[in-house]
C-alpha cells in the first residue's frame, strides 16, 4: 500500500517542502509539496535524489573502524558502545596529554541543515574548549557574518532581498538558478524572477560567467574576478556625490558613520572601477542611478564575492548601497525576517566577536570562536605547544572543500587520532579511525532554525521523521550527547557537579522538545501543536518593513556604517595598482550545477548520468591562443598545485577567466571515493591557495591565477 507523507529537503538553503510516496520502508515517489507556503510545490533534481541518499547501499548506517591505511584500508563495523568509547578514550587522552587546543574540530555545511546539530552539536563543541575550531563558514559566508556583526551588532542579523516585491535587483557573484539561493532562502527562484519581470521589475547580474541566472536576467555584465569591490565602491561614490537634490545622501537617524563612508569612497571613481573590472564607467554610473531611482531596489551578493579577495569590503559596500539608497528595512529592499523562533533575538546564536584570539602559526584572527580553515593544515603539521594532534569532523569534507586540499589530505595522515560523524567514507573521513553515521533527513524530525531566519517570506514548519530509525541507528544529537558525556567524564579537568548535571539534562532533551520550548519563547503564536496540525507549514506573511531601529541587535540599537576594520581594508584596497594585462593571465573561478551538492551525492545515479560536467570551461579565444582544442586534456597549474582535466570551450566565460566546479576529484591515491562517476573529475581546491585570504580570514577561492597548458 502506498502512503503519502510530508517531508522536507535539507540539501540546500531553499528548504523545499516535499510530498513523498512511501511503500513500506521504501520511497517510491518524491514531488514538491504544493501546499507548502514557502516553496509552493517547487523541487529540483536534488530534492528527488534525497530518496537515493536514503536508499544508498554505500551509506553508512552503523559505526565503522578503519583497519589499514590509504589504498589498502578496510572498514570494519563495530557496535555503538564500542565506537563511543573509542572516540571518548582517544579524544580525552589527547586533551589530557596535550591540552584543549590539541583537538581540532571541523563542521561541514550539512550541520546548518540539521536540527540536532544546532541544538546538540553546539553544546558538544563548546564542551571541548578548543581554539582549533573550524568550519565551512570560512570558505563561504564569513564576510557576511563579520559585516553583520560589525554593522548591526549580530552575525546573523542579515538583510534579505525582498525578491517578491522589489523592482530592481542587482545580483553580484551568485547563481541562484543553479544554487537555489544562499543567504536568501528562496525556493522557486525561477518563478519569482519571472514574476519580478512580469511586474515590470529588472534583474541585473554581474558575473565573470554568463550563468543560468545571467541568461534569465534583463542585463548581464562581465566583471573581472576579484574586482567587484571597485565596482561597488564606485557605485557608492556615485551615490554619495549625486544622490538626492545636491545635499548628498541622507540616512535614517539610527545610522552612524555616513561622513566616513563619503570620505572612504571619494577616490573610487567609476573610471577606476572600469580599469580594474572591465565594466565601463558609464554603466557603473547608470547602475548606481537606477538603484536610487527604483521604487524599491536591492543589491545582493554571494559566494563569487564573499569567497574572493575582498569579500568583507564587498559585503559592507552592498549593505551601504542598500542603506544609502533608502532600501534597508523597506518593502522591496533589503529586509529582516521575523521568524517564529528568532535565533538572533533570543540569543540562541551568539552575536559574534572578532580577533579575540589568533591562530598559533600564522596569527589569523578568530571570528565567533572559529579560526579560518585555511590555517588548519599548518596547525596540524607545525610542531610545538598547541599543535593539533586529534581531529573530529562533523558532516564535512575539507579535503575537497578547502584551499590546498591535497596537502590537508596528507596532513590528516599525521594525526594521532581522528573521528568523523558522517554518513559516508569520503575523501576526508577515509582518514578517520572511527566514523559514526547518524540518521539522515527522512529519518529525523526537522524544524529549520537557520533558514527561516534567512527566508524571503516568514513561515514556520515542523516535519516529523518520515521513517522511524532502525534500532541500531542513532540520531546525530544522540551521537553528540554520547561523545560529550563520555569524553568530559574522562577529562582531567572536571567541571563542577552542578555544571555536569545541567549539561547532561540539556543534552538529554530531544531537539523536538527544545523546538517546542523555543517556540513558546517567541511572540508569533506558533506552537508545536499547531505545527503538527499543519505539516505543510504555517504562513506568517511577507517580510515586514519599518522594524528598525527596534529590532537592531546592537547595543544602543544603532547601525555603524563605518566599522574601523572595514575602513582599514578600504585603505588597503585603494593602494592596489592597476594590473597590466599581458593577455596571458588566466583567473580561475568556481561553478555550481543544479545536479551537484558540494562534494557529495555523486553516488546518485539520477544526478550523475548524462553529459559529464566536471570540465574546465574556457573561452574559445583563450583556447586558440594556447593551441588547445575543445575537449583536449590540459594541465592547470597554480602556485599551490597542478591537476589534469578535459577542457570545454564556452562562449559564456569572460576571456581570461576559466572555471571548474568544486566538489569533484573523487579519485585519491588510486581509490575511487564515490561509486557512480566514471569520470571522477579533479578538485579545484588542489589549485586554490591558503595564502589568499579576505581580511575576515575567508579563503579567496575565486580569482586564483593559473596557467593552462596541454597535458
Ligand atoms: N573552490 C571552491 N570551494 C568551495 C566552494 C566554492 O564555491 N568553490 N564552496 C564552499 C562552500 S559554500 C561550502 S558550504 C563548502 C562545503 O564544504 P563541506 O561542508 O566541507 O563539504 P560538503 O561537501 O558539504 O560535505 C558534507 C559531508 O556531510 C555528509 N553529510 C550529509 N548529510 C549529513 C548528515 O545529515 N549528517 C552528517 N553527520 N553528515 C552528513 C556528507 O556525506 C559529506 O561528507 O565547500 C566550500 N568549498
Ligand atoms: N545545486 C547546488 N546548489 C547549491 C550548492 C551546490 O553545491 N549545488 N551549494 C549550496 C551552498 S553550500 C552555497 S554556499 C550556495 C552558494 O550559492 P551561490 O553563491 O549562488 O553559488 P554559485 O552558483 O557558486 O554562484 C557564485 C557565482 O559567482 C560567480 N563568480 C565567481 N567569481 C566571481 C567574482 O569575482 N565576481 C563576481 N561578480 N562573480 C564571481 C560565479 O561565476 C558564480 O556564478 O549554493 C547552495 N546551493
Ligand atoms: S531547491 Fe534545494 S531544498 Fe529545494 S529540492 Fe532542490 S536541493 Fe532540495
Ligand atoms: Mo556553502
Amino acid at each position: 500500500m502506498d502512503e503519502r507523507r510530508i517531508g522536507v529537503c535539507n540539501l540546500c538553503e531553499a528548504i523545499c517542502g516535499l510530498e513523498l510516496t512511501v511503500r513500506g520502508r521504501d520511497v517510491v515517489g518524491v514531488r514538491g509539496n504544493p501546499a507548502d507556503p514557502l516553496s509552493r510545490g517547487h523541487i529540483c533534481p536534488k530534492g528527488v535524489a534525497i530518496a537515493d541518499v536514503y536508499a544508498d547501499p554505500d551509506r553508512l548506517r552503523r559505526p565503522v573502524r578503519r583497519v589499514g591505511e590509504g589504498a589498502s584500508a578496510r572498514w570494519e563495523e563495530i557496535g555503538w558502545d564500542e565506537a563511543f568509547d573509542l572516540v571518548a578514550d582517544n579524544l580525552a587522552r589527547v586533551i589530557n596529554e596535550h591540552g584543549d587546543d590539541a583537538l581540532a574540530v571541523y563542521l561541514g555545511n550539512p550541520n546548518a541543515h540539521s536540527l540536532g546539530s544546532l541544538t546538540h552539536g553546539t553544546a558538544m563543541f563548546k564542551s571541548f574548549r578548543t581554539r582549533n575550531r573550524y568550519s565551512a563558514t570560512s570558505v563561504d559566508q564569513l564576510p557576511h557574518q563579520l559585516v553583520a556583526h560589525l554593522m548591526f551588532g549580530h552575525q546573523l542579523f542579515l538583510p534579505i532581498p525582498d525578491i517578491d516585491r522589489t523592482s530592481w535587483f542587482l545580483v553580484v557573484g551568485a547563481n541562484p538558478m543553479a544554487s537555489n539561493g544562499s543567504l536568501m532562502t528562496v525556493p522557486d527562484f525561477p518563478r519569482r524572477v519571472r514574476d519580478l519581470r512580469a511586474r515590470g521589475g529588472r534583474m541585473v547580474v554581474l558575473d565573470p560567467r554568463r550563468t543560468e541566472t545571467a541568461k534569465v536576467a534583463d542585463e548581464h555584465h562581465f566583471v573581472r574576478p576579484g574586482t567587484d569591490a571597485w565596482v561597488l565602491l564606485a557605485m557608492l561614490h556615485v551615490l554619495t556625490t549625486e544622490a538626492g537634490t545636491g545635499a548628498g545622501p541622507t540616512v535614517p537617524p539610527y545610522v552612524d558613520g555616513l561622513r566616513t563612508v563619503v570620505d572612504l569612497v571619494a577616490d573610487f571613481t567609476p573610471e577606476r572601477a572600469e580599469a580594474m573590472s572591465g565594466l565601463p564607467a558609464d554603466e557603473v554610473r547608470r547602475l548606481a542611478r537606477e538603484l536610487v531611482a527604483a521604487d524599491a531596489g536591492v543589491v545582493y551578493s554571494r559566494i563569487g564575492v564573499s569567497a574572493g579577495p575582498w569579500g568583507t569590503v564587498c559585503q559592507w559596500a552592498v549593505n551601504c548601497l542598500n542603506v544609502l539608497s533608502g532600501n534597508l528595512d523597506r518593502v522591496g529592499g533589503a529586509m529582516f525576517t521575523s521568524p517564529a523562533i528568532d535565533a538572533v533575538g533570543t540569543g540562541l546564536i551568539g552575536r559574534g566577536h572578532h580577533d579575540a584570539w589568533r591562530s598559533r602559526v600564522r596569527g589569523l584572527p578568530e571570528t565567533a570562536s572559529e579560526l579560518p580553515v585555511a590555517a588548519l593544515r599548518e596547525e596540524i603539521e607545525t610542531p610545538g605547544e598547541g599543535q593539533v594532534r586529534a581531529m573530529l569532523t562533523v558532516a564535512g569534507n575539507p579535503v575537497l572543500s578547502t584551499p590546498d586540499g591535497s596537502r590537508l589530505d596528507a596532513a590528516l595522515r599525521g594525526l594521532e587520532f581522528m573521528a568523523a560523524v558522517d554518513i559516508y567514507v569520503n575523501e576526508t573521513t577515509r582518514h578517520a579511525d572511527v566514523i559514526l553515521p547518524p540518521t539522515t533527513a527522512l529519518e529525523r524530525d526537522h524544524y529549520d532554525l537557520v533558514f527561516h531566519l534567512l527566508a524571503v517570506r516568514d513561515t514556520a514548519r515542523f516535519t516529523p521523521a518520515v521513517f522511524d530509525k532502525e534500532a541500531d541507528q542513532r540520531h546525530d544529537w544522540e551521537i553528540f550527547r554520547e561523545i560529550t558525556l563520555r569524553t568530559t567524564a574522562r577529562l582531567d579537568r572536571k567541571a563542577g557537579l552542578k555544571k555536569r548535571l545541567v549539561q547532561r539534562a540539556r543534552l538529554t532533551a530531544s531537539p523536538t522538545f527544545l523546538v517546542g520550548q523555543l517556540l513558546r519563547r517567541g511572540s508569533s503564536g506558533v506552537t508545536l501543536r499547531k505545527l503538527r496540525a499543519r505539516p505543510a507549514g504555517i504562513d506568517l506573511g511577507p517580510l515586514r518593513g519599518g522594524q528598525l531601529p527596534g529590532r537592531l541587535p546592537s547595543k544602543g540599537k544603532r547601525v555603524d556604517l563605518a566599522p574601523s576594520l572595514v575602513a582599514a581594508d578600504v585603505a588597503r584596497l585603494a593602494a592596489v595598482p592597476t594590473p597590466e594585462d599581458d593577455g596571458l593571465e588566466l583567473l580561475l573561478i568556481g561553478r555550481r550545477h543544479k545536479q551537484d551538492c558540494n562534494s557529495w551525492m555523486h553516488n546518485s545515479e539520477r544526478l550523475t548520468r548524462g553529459r559529464p560536467r566536471h570540465q574546465l570551461l574556457m573561452h574559445p579565444t583563450d583556447l586558440a591562443r594556447r593551441d588547445l582544442a575543445d575537449g583536449a586534456r590540459v594541465r592547470i597549474t597554480s602556485r599551490t598545485g597542478s591537476v589534469e582535466v578535459e577542457v570545454a570551450a564556452s562562449e559564456d566565460l569572460m576571456p581570461g577567466v576559466v572555471s571548474l566546479p568544486h566538489g569533484y576529484g573523487h579519485a585519491r591515491d588510486g581509490v575511487l571515493m564515490s561509486r557512480s562517476r566514471e569520470v571522477p573529475g579533479v578538485s579545484i581546491n588542489d589549485l586554490t591557495d591558503p595564502e589568499l585570504l579576505d581580511v575576515s580570514g575567508n579563503a579567496a577561492l575565486n580569482g586564483v591565477p593559473v596557467a593552462v597548458t596541454p597535458a
